[in-house]
């Protein structure tokens, strides 16, 4: 895995086996060591088994690995952090090839809180998930999206209660390439955005929502639309300024190219390939 700094250097961390070369998902953790710097999670994409790393964010050494699901499973996992309920939280997606299966663990006991099943549970194309609080009661809420073979429907789960909020399909629900979510406050109001990409086999579109009314709010071509491999979601706060932006890369069959949106007005602050642009295995974040 390579960790890009704003200033443009690169720091390369042995995440998980040699022989493992597919994509890495990643999420920022809360300081769990209390030394002021965020810590971090890993999980492979499809391909890779359910294998969680647990980074410290000052040395990257790894404090906790844990399976998610089943060790045979090689769909990947999608994953989100962050204090739900005054527990620091990590929440697990099957990926492609599972069942819509949405787990929370407890990233200190390493306790699994839920386990449930958020679309039909024959469905294998997994899902995505994320966190943001979605209703401004201080709590995160989980947002979920189904995977490959799904429509864009996208669900909101209360993090108090896990029941659902909201629920909406981000593009055409004929449309059945399934799609990613990424959540964060990527404008100036208080409310956190939604941002959906679409699957492989879809537009490079990502459609940004409000997250507490569910409105559509910008809408932003990403690629050529040629390219057929779908988008990745991310963000950082890229240029420093205190405001979270937007990455989106490129899905499997892209090269490993990647644009970055500025908070508020989404203007293009950076577009670099993330390694070796003869490559066609897309990015993750
Ligand atoms: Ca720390
Ligand atoms: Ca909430
Ligand atoms: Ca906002
Ligand atoms: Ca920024």
């Amino acid at each position: 895995m390579t960790i890009r700094n704003s200033d443009g250097t690169e720091q390369k961390v042995q995440v998980f086996e040699t022989g493992y070369q597919g994509p890495i998902n990643t999420t920022a953790v809360p300081d769990l060591d209390g030394d002021g710097k965020v810590e971090y999670a890993c999980a492979p994409g499809a391909g890779g088994g359910p294998r969680i790393s647990l980074r410290n964010g000052s040395d990257n050494s790894e404090q906790k690995t844990f399976f998610a699901y089943e060790p045979s499973f090689l769909g990947g996992v999608s994953i989100s952090a962050g204090v739900i309920n005054g527990v620091n939280a990590l929440v697990t997606g099957a990926g492609s090839g599972g069942g819509p299966h949405l787990k929370i663990f407890n990233l200190i006991t390493g306790a699994e809180m839920i386990s449930t099943f958020v679309f039909a549970p024959q469905f294998r194309g997994g899902i995505s998930v994320s966190l943001a609080d979605t209703n401004l009661d201080g709590v995160l809420d989980v947002i979920v999206a189904a995977g490959p073979g799904g429509a864009s429907h996208i669900k909101i789960f209360d993090g108090v209660t896990f029941q659902i909020i909201r629920e909406f399909f981000a593009y055409d629900p004929q449309l059945n390439v399934g799609a990613s979510v990424f959540t964060g406050n990527f404008d100036s109001d208080l409310n956190p955005e939604i941002a959906v990409a679409l699957g492989a086999g879809g537009l490079p579109l990502i459609r940004i929502f409000d997250a507490s009314t569910g409105l559509l709010e910008q809408e932003i071509q990403v690629f050529e639309s040629s390219f057929t491999g779908g988008a990745v979601l991310g963000a950082s706060d890229y240029n420093k300024d205190g405001k979270l932006d937007l990455l989106a890369g490129a899905g499997v069959g892209g090269a490993p190219r990647v644009k970055v949106y500025n908070n508020n007005d989404y203007k293009l602050l950076d577009d670099f390939f993330a390694g070796d642009s003869n490559l066609r295995n897309g990015v993750s974040f």
